[in-house]
C-alpha cells in the first residue's frame, strides 16, 4: 500500500534535508514524496533537484497559487498512493511513523497519529533521547502518550460503548488547548476517500486551512483510528525573528478572522453528525479562543479593526451551544453574555478589570510578582539618578571581570563623580565605596529602576527595561569560540528551559548601547549573533589589563595570590578552568560537573613540581571534594576573580571555554583537555573558529597524554610557536593594559 507524502516546501531551506532524511530512514518502504515548491528560489531548487533519495520523489512547482494550501492541494493533485500524508518541510517523522499508521490502516479512511512540538534538530533530538535512553523501539506495544496536563476537563466526557469516531473526534478536539491545535499533519488519509468526498483545503486562508480541513475529512466517515503515539515532530523554529514559522507569525486580527470563519465552516460540518458531543466539543474551544484570543483583541485592536471582528463574531457567538457554555469557567461565561448583548468597549472593560484582578492576585500571593509591579509601576518612574551606577558580574555571583575592573577605574579616574551599586549575592569586600544589594531583592528592583548607568556582563531578566536617558554598558563575558545566539542552528541547551530563546535575546539585545569587543573577530561575531547595531568599542577587555602589568607587579600580585590560596610558592601551577556542558544540568543555569582528570595519576607523575588548581565554570553547581588531594589539588571555584587566577598559573588546561583568549595574554602554555570533541563541536554548540588549525596548543583526550606533554613542554611550546604567534596576534593584538581606561572615557567621558 503506497503512501504519498507530500512535502510543502517554501523557505525553509535549512530544514528540508533533516525533513527528507527522516523519510530515508522509514522502516516502511512502500511510498513517494510528493515535493511542492511553493516559490522557492532557485538555489533552492537546485539543492532540492540535487539530493540524492532511494524513494521516488517528485518536485512539484507552483505556478499559480500560494501559500501552503494551495501547496498541500496541488500535492493532493500529484500524489498516486493509496494513502497520504502531509508534511511540513520543516518538521520530520519518526522512523516508525509510516509503519505504524499502515499496520492500522486496514478497513479505514483516516488513521490519525500525534504529534509533538520540538526545538531540536533530528539530530539533537536524537542524541538527547539517547541520552535518556527513551528511543522508540520499532516493535514496543503501542502506548498511550497522552499528556494529561494538555487535556481541556471542560471537554464532552467519552464512554468505552462510544463509536470509535466521537472517541477520536472528542479526544483530538480534547487535546491542545485551543481550536487552532487541530491539525491535518501526522495524519494518514485514504486517497479514495478524500477525492470521492472532494476534501481539499480552501487557500484563502493563510494560517488555519488545517481547520476546516480535518474536520471535514472526519465527519465524512466513521472509519477513522487514532494512533495514540507520538510519530510527528513539529519544529519550532528557535529564530522567529528572522525566520518565523507561520505560527511564529504576530498577525493577530487576520488570526482571529480565519478563526472565526473556520469555526463557521467546522459549525456546519459537526452539525451534519449525529452526535451533539462532536459539536459541543467544538464549543468548548470556541468559547476559550474567544476569551483568550478575541475578547482580549478589542483591548488593544483600535476601533475599525474591533468593529470588523466585533461583526464577523456576532455571527459565531449565538451558534455556541448552551451546553458548551455551561461546562465553560465563570469569567468565560459572564463575558459570552456581555459580548451577545454589549459593544466592544464594554467588553473591553471587562476583560480588563479581569485583567486587573487577575495581576492583584499575582501581586499579593507571589513576593516576585509583588517586585516586578513595584519596579514597573513605580521605580521606573521616578526620577532618574543621574550620578548612579549599577554593576553586576556574572548575575550577582562575585566581584570580577570587565565590571569590576571598569568599576576601579572609574573610581581612580573621577572621584566621588559618581555612586555605584554593585549587586553581589555574597558579602566580598570592594575597595571603593558601593552600596551592596542582591539580585531580586526589593533594592535591586528600586536601583534597576532608577540608575542612569548600567554595567553588565550578561543579559539581563527579560522584564527589565530600559529608560530614557538610561546608559547601557554590555561588556560580555569571552571572546566566543561557541557558537552564541543568533549563529547557532540549534540551541540544544536552551530549548528545555528557554522556550523563546532568540526572541528574547533579540528583545535583551535591544538594550545595550555599547558593546565592548576584546578584537576584532568578537566585534564581527557579536555583531551577528546578538544582531547587535548599537556602538562597540573596539578596546579590547578591561579585564585583561591586569595581564599586562609590569613583570615586577606582576611577580608581586603572584605571591599575594598564591598566599591567598594556600599554594606553596615554590610550586609551578596548572589551572584546569573547563567550561560547562549544556547537556548535563539540574535546572536552568544549574549545571553538573564530572571531573575528567586524572588526579591521581596528576598527582603521582607531576606532584613533586607542580599542583593543580581546579576552576569550575559559574554555571556549576556541583562542588568539588578534593580533601584526597591536599596539598596537591586547589579549589579556585568559588575564587571571585580568574584573571587573578591566571597570574598565579603557569600552565592553562581548557576545553572550549574563552578562557584560554584570555590567558593567551600572558603567553604562556596551554594545553586542550577535549575528550569530548565530537559532541561538543557538532551537537552542542559549533565552534567559530576551526580548532583543529587555530588551537595555539594540543588538543588532548586522556590524562596520560597531558602528563606527556607536560613532561615534554618545551618541546611542545616549540611546537605550537608559530600558531601561539598568530593566534596572539589575532585575539589578544588590542589589548595593552589600558582597555578600562578607553571604555570609561567612550562611555562616561562624555
Ligand atoms: N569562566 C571561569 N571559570 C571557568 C570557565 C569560565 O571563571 N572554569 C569565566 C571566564 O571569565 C570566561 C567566562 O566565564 O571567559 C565565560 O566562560 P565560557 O566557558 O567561555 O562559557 P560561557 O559562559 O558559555 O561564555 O563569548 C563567550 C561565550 O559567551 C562563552
Amino acid at each position: 500500500m503506497k503512501v504519498s507524502v507530500i512535502i510543502s516546501y517554501h523557505n525553509e531551506k535549512i530544514f528540508i534535508n533533516e525533513c527528507l532524511d527522516s523519510l530515508e530512514e522509514q522502516i516502511y518502504r512502500d511510498f513517494e514524496a510528493i515535493v511542492v515548491c511553493d516559490h522557492i528560489d532557485g538555489e533552492a531548487m537546485e539543492e532540492l533537484r540535487g539530493r540524492q533519495v532511494s524513494f521516488p520523489m517528485t518536485i512539484v512547482e507552483l505556478s499559480e497559487g500560494s501559500g501552503v494550501a494551495a501547496a498541500r492541494n496541488a500535492g493532493i493533485r500529484a500524489s498516486q498512493g493509496e494513502f497520504i500524508l502531509f508534511l511540513d518541510c520543516d518538521d520530520y517523522l519518526e522512523k516508525t511513523a509510516l509503519d505504524f499508521m499502515i499496520r492500522r490502516s486496514d478497513g479505514q479512511d483516516i488513521v490519525y497519529g500525534r504529534k509533538r512540538g520540538t526545538w531540536y534538530s533530528r539530530k539533537a533530538y536524537y542524541e538527547n533521547l539517547q541520552k535518556q535512553e527513551e528511543i522508540n523501539d520499532a516493535e514496543a506495544e503501542e502506548e498511550e502518550d497522552d499528556d494529561e496536563t494538555q487535556i481541556d476537563r471542560t471537554m464532552p466526557e467519552v464512554r468505552e460503548s462510544d463509536s470509535e469516531w466521537i472517541k477520536v473526534f472528542c479526544h483530538i478536539v480534547r487535546y491542545g488547548s485551543m481550536i487552532t491545535g487541530l491539525s491535518v499533519l501526522g495524519v494518514l488519509f485514504r486517497r479514495e476517500y478524500i477525492l470521492e468526498n472532494n476534501v481539499f483545503f480552501e487557500e484563502g486562508y493563510k494560517y488555519y486551512s488545517d481547520l476546516p480541513y480535518i474536520v471535514h475529512a472526519m465527519c465524512g466517515t466513521e472509519k477513522v483510528f487514532e494512533v495514540r503515539k507520538i510519530l510527528y515532530h513539529k519544529r519550532y523554529h528557535n529564530d522567529p525573528i528572522n525566520m518565523p514559522a507561520l505560527s511564529q507569525v504576530s498577525d493577530e486580527k487576520t488570526r482571529i478572522m480565519e478563526i472565526m470563519r473556520a469555526y463557521l465552516t467546522i459549525k456546519e460540518y459537526v452539525k451534519e453528525h449525529e452526535d451533539d458531543r462532536a459539536e459541543i466539543a467544538v464549543d468548548g474551544k470556541f468559547i476559550r479562543y474567544y476569551v483568550k484570543k478575541i475578547a482580549r483583541f478589542y483591548v488593544t485592536a483600535n476601533a475599525k479593526d474591533s468593529q470588523e471582528v466585533y461583526s464577523e463574531a456576532s455571527k459565531c457567538l449565538p451558534l455556541v451551544r448552551e451546553e458548551a457554555k455551561k461546562r465553560a469557567m465563570l469569567y468565560s461565561r459572564r463575558l459570552m453574555k456581555r459580548s451577545m448583548k454589549r459593544d466592544t468597549t464594554a467588553i473591553a472593560k471587562m476583560v480588563r478589570k479581569h485583567s486587573a484582578l487577575q495581576t492583584f492576585r499575582r501581586v499579593v500571593t507571589k513576593k516576585s510578582e509583588c517586585k516586578k509591579y513595584l519596579y514597573r509601576k513605580i521605580f521606573t518612574k521616578m526620577k532618574l539618578k543621574e550620578d548612579l551606577v549599577i554593576i553586576e558580574s556574572f548575575f550577582g555571583r562575585n566581584y570580577s571581570d570587565n565590571p569590576k575592573y571598569i568599576f576601579e577605574y572609574l573610581n581612580k579616574a573621577y572621584p566621588g563623580r559618581y555612586k555605584y551599586v554593585w549587586i553581589l549575592n555574597k558579602k566580598e569586600k570592594l575597595p571603593y565605596p558601593a552600596t551592596r544589594i542582591k539580585r531580586f531583592s526589593v533594592r535591586y528592583f528600586y536601583y534597576m529602576g532608577r540608575a542612569k548607568y548600567f554595567v553588565f556582563n550578561v543579559r539581563q531578566p527579560k522584564y527589565i527595561q530600559k529608560r530614557e536617558g538610561t546608559v547601557f554598558l554590555e561588556t560580555w563575558h569571552g571572546t566566543p569560540l561557541k557558537r552564541l545566539a543568533f549563529d547557532m542552528e540549534d540551541n540544544a541547551s536552551a530549548s528545555p528551559f528557554y522556550r523563546r530563546y532568540k526572541r528574547d535575546i533579540y528583545a535583551q539585545t535591544r538594550l545595550w548601547d555599547y558593546m565592548i569587543a576584546p578584537n576584532q573577530f568578537s566585534l564581527d561575531v557579536f555583531r551577528s549573533c546578538f544582531m547587535f547595531d548599537g556602538e562597540m568599542l573596539s578596546t579590547g577587555y578591561p579585564r585583561n589589563d591586569i595581564l599586562h602589568l609590569e613583570e615586577e607587579s606582576k611577580a608581586a600580585m603572584t605571591a599575594e595570590i598564591k598566599k591567598e590560596l594556600g599554594i606553596p610558592e615554590g610550586k609551578k601551577v596548572i589551572l584546569y578552568a573547563p567550561t560547562f556542558r549544556d547537556d548535563e544540568y539540574y535546572d536552568h543555569a544549574q549545571y553538573k560537573f564530572a571531573l575528567q582528570l586524572d588526579l591521581d595519576l596528576l598527582r603521582k607523575e607531576l606532584g613533586d613540581e607542580y599542583v593543580v588548581l581546579l576552576r569550575t565554570h559559574y554555571f556549576i553547581v556541583d562542588s568539588l571534594d578534593l580533601t584526597a588531594y591536599e596539598g596537591f589539588a586547589f579549589n579556585g571555584s568559588t575564587y571571585n576573580d580568574i584573571a587573578r587566577l591566571y597570574l598565579i598559573s603557569d600552565i592553562l588546561i581548557t576545553d572550549y571555554s574563552s578562557v584560554f583568549f584570555d590567558f593567551a595574554n600572558l603567553r604562556r602554555p596551554m594545553l586542550f583537555f577535549t575528550y569530548d570533541l565530537e559532541k561538543y563541536r557538532d551537537i552542542l554548540h559549533g565552534f567559530y573558529i576551526d580548532v583543529e588549525e587555530e588551537l595555539p596548543g594540543p588538543m588532548l583526550f586522556t590524562t596520560e597524554e597531558i602528563v606527556d606533554s607536560i613532561r615534554n613542554l618545551p618541546e611542545v611550546v616549540d611546537k605550537y610557536k608559530e600558531k601561539y604567534d598568530v593566534f596572539y596576534e589575532k585575539y589578544c593584538g588590542w589589548e595593552d593594559g589600558n582597555a578600562s581606561k578607553k571604555v570609561v572615557e567612550a562611555v562616561f567621558g562624555k
